[in-house]
């Protein structure tokens, strides 16, 4: 694969594709990061973008992760003390989960956030920013039902802190787009450069195949769960034959799941994937591609039981690490 296709691997969007194509053509030495507000424990949503770190490792980049313990506390997510400590054990689940420890920068938000400059910055893009746009690129951020003004400056931050980590390169899930689009317009006003970005799809919810996946509401998958856990999920997870499935009756779009996870989690950090099936349905299937897998979902070639089975095992494999880690925090 040439760095800009791994690069962009399972990408739902790139700001811009020019760019991108500008940093995958020397791709040593670039910045790429991700900010996490610190939470207990790492979920599914976590480690998709942290796929797309260890891939951007593989690709030359230097990754940057920041645990956002200001982000998390403008959040409402509990006291700076306790963000504080959670996020050391966040920095030593994704090491667990497989972000090289040597070639990773794990910075904590207050570091820098609480500096001079960075404050007079801050102030800088406030002036150019209006309420309802920075309340805009929240919606799919905040926690809780109004918009605080702490939630209004969160965007600012997070736009500012692009340009103090000194980063070529912002990734972040879908929900973070409107954040980056508003950095993108008002960074140039304080003379940084527009960022470029990379979204991460969003994964369905498990059980419906509809909207989101969230570690609020509905079935998630977390380090924490066991692998009977992780077993009893993916197997009451929504899984139609097919790789794009009928709408709901109410019209909804609705995903396959569990394809997804196969896409966007265990093709990613395996090269092959093995469907150990019993000699009288068949015998193991061999995948050394997603799309493969599932052409034979759609064909009915690979039973839905079956590419759960499958899943649920590389699922425990990814998970295992981190929850043996976890198991030490405790
Ligand atoms: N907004 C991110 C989230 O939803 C956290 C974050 C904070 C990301 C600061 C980047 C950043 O610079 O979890």
């Amino acid at each position: 694969m040439d760095a800009y296709d791994l690069i962009t691997r399972n990408a739902a969007e790139v700001v811009t594709e020019d760019e991108v194509r500008s940093l995958a053509d020397d791709p040593d030495g670039k910045r790429a990061y991700v900010g996490y507000e610190p939470s207990g424990v790492l979920h599914i949503g976590h480690m998709l973008t942290a796929n797309k770190l260890i891939e951007l490792q593989e690709a030359g980049f230097e990754v940057v992760v920041l645990l956002a313990d200001v982000h998390a506390y403008l959040n409402g997510k509990g006291t700076f003390e306790e963000i504080r400590e959670t996020a050391t054990r966040m920095q030593e689940q994704f090491v667990a989960y497989g972000l090289a420890e040597d070639q990773t920068e794990f910075v904590l938000g207050s570091e820098f956030q609480l500096d001079e400059a960075y404050a007079l910055d801050l102030h800088a893009l406030e002036l150019e920013t209006s309420l309802s746009r920075a309340e805009r690129a929240m919606a799919e951020i905040k926690s809780g039902d109004t918009v605080t003004v702490a939630q209004a400056v969160y965007p600012l931050m997070q736009a500012l802190d692009i340009v103090y980590l000194d980063v070529d390169l912002a990734i972040g899930g879908m929900e973070q787009r409107k954040v980056h689009m508003l950095a993108r317009d008002t960074l140039p006003s304080i003379d940084a450069d527009a960022p470029t970005c990379l979204h991460t799809p969003l994964i369905a919810d498990l059980s419906t195949g509809v909207g989101k996946m969230s570690s609020s509401a509905g079935v998630s998958i977390s380090m924490e769960d066991s692998e009977e856990e992780l077993r009893e999920k993916v197997n009451k997870a929504y899984c139609p034959p097919s790789r794009t499935p009928d709408p709901t009756d109410d019209g909804e779009e609705r995903e396959n799941p569990v394809l997804q996870i196969f896409e966007y989690h265990v093709f990613p950090r395996f090269g092959d994937v093995v469907v150990e099936r019993p000699e009288q349905y068949g015998g193991d299937l061999t995948y050394d591609d997603y799309e493969s897998l599932a052409a034979d979902l759609d064909s009915g070639e690979l039973h839905p039981a079956d590419a759960k089975g499958a899943l649920a095992d590389y699922l425990n494999e990814l998970v295992a690490p981190g929850r043996e880690q976890i198991r030490q925090q405790r």
